[in-house]
C-alpha cells in the first residue's frame, strides 16, 4: 500500500459510521458503515444511488451525509418493479 501501513481492524457486531482519519494529514479522512446485510450503496457522482435485489416488502432506508446528518424514507417494494425515492440535504446558512 503507498504511503503507509496497511491496517487490518475486524469488527464483530453492526456500527454506525465510524470516522478514520491521520493525524499528519487533516484533509485525510474517511468513514466506515458495518452492516449486517448487503443491502446498501454509495452516491455516485450525479448523487445517485442504487440497491438491487432487494426482497419484495417494507424497508426503512436511512441516507447518511458526513456533514448534513441522516434522513429516513420509508418505501415498500414489490416484485420486478423499481420504486424510486429522492433525499435532499441542503446546508445550513
Ligand atoms: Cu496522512
Amino acid at each position: 500500500m503507498p504511503g503507509g501501513p496497511e491496517l487490518t481492524f475486524t469488527m464483530s457486531a453492526p456500527e454506525d459510521f465510524l470516522r478514520f482519519k491521520c493525524d499528519v494529514h487533516p484533509w485525510m479522512t474517511g468513514y466506515i458503515g458495518v452492516l449486517d446485510h448487503p443491502f446498501f450503496a454509495v452516491t455516485g457522482d450525479g448523487g445517485a444511488f442504487r440497491l438491487e435485489k432487494l426482497p419484495a416488502g417494507q424497508y426503512l432506508i436511512e441516507a447518511w451525509h458526513e456533514k448534513y446528518g441522516t434522513q429516513q424514507q420509508t418505501v415498500t417494494v414489490t416484485n420486478d418493479e423499481t420504486e424510486t425515492i429522492s433525499f435532499e440535504f441542503a446546508s445550513q446558512p
